[in-house]
């Protein structure tokens, strides 16, 4: 099939592993962020299923974050329904009652940054040709506001006011120190080290567990849904400028001859 998203659920342990299998770099198109939010919710609806391991299948790269292709030369009502799914998969994933453990297999900037801290724990592949962080402005963009409230309430304020203005992408080591990670762990141990981090997690009682997680996250989940339609026509706006895409066309330019 040509699914972008891997579920295998085992219904005896409850712990399914989502995999993110769209080559060559996992970017967030539209398609991508459709499926994945529907498999998100079935897992969701699924009494079965009380954790989720989030990883990638495509090899060095967890992922690429938003797919630019689909922020450039669109019309108004692409972005706003590009924008829509991107909103609804942080809001699935950053209030899931589940347990969410990132397993951070690769490279990991912006979206892909995004989807990590919206976990609640990441495990990261010790290499330090892997990165991870908000690194918008480097684009010339702006990370949104619960882009920016997701990495706050992982690193703290003063770590976040620097990492994003900057648009720092941080090695796998340095990521450990800030905490934008919880823990290193070799290549080939992270699926092993995954599971035994979830059994953990398992261990505590589903209902205070949740109680507990959403007492933490509801206040930022509220701020987007409150705001959700400005913030799709502020992105909309934002994206349509034409000095934004041309920043945007400039960083595929440099992305591509990098390559060459
Ligand atoms: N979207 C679309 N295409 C991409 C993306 C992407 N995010 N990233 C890479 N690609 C493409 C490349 O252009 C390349 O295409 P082609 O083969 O046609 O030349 C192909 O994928 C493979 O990429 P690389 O050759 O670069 O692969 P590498 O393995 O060398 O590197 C990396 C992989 C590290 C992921 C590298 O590609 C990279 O750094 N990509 C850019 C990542 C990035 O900066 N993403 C930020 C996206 S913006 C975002 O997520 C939040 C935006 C919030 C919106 C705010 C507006 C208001």
């Amino acid at each position: 099939s040509n699914s972008k998203v891997l579920v295998e659920l085992d219904e005896h342990t409850g712990v399914a592993v989502m995999q993110m299998k769209s080559p060559p770099v996992n970017s967030l198109s539209l398609d991508f962020l459709t499926e994945f939010s529907i498999s998100l919710e079935k897992l969701e609806n699924n009494k079965s299923c009380r954790g989720v391991i989030l990883t990638s299948a495509v090899p060095r790269i967890f992922s690429a974050g938003l797919d630019i292709t689909e922020m450039a030369g669109k019309s108004e009502e692409h972005y706003a329904e590009f924008w829509r799914a991107v909103q609804e998969m942080w809001l699935n994933l950053y209030s899931s009652s589940m347990v969410t453990i990132a397993v951070v297999n690769g490279s990991s900037p912006a979206g892909g940054c995004l989807m990590a801290t919206s976990c609640d724990y990441r495990i990261m592949a010790e290499n330090p040709k892997y990165s991870i962080g908000l690194n918008e402005t480097q684009l010339g963009i702006v990370a949104p506001f619960w882009f920016k409230d997701t990495m706050l309430n992982t690193v703290g304020h003063r770590c976040t006011e620097r990492s994003i203005q900057l648009g720092l992408l941080y090695p796998a080591h340095e990521a450990l120190k800030i905490g934008l990670v919880d823990e290193l762990v070799p290549e080939e141990k992270i699926q092993t080290m995954a599971m035994e981090t979830m059994a953990q997690w398992l261990a505590i009682p589903d209902h205070a567990r949740q109680l507990s997680k959403s007492s933490l996250r509801k206040p930022t989940v509220d701020r987007l849904l409150a705001h959700r339609e400005a913030d799709i026509q502020n992105f909309v706006s934002f994206i349509s400028k034409d000095s934004i895409q041309k920043s945007l066309h400039g960083y595929m330019e440099r992305l591509k001859q990098r390559k060459a």
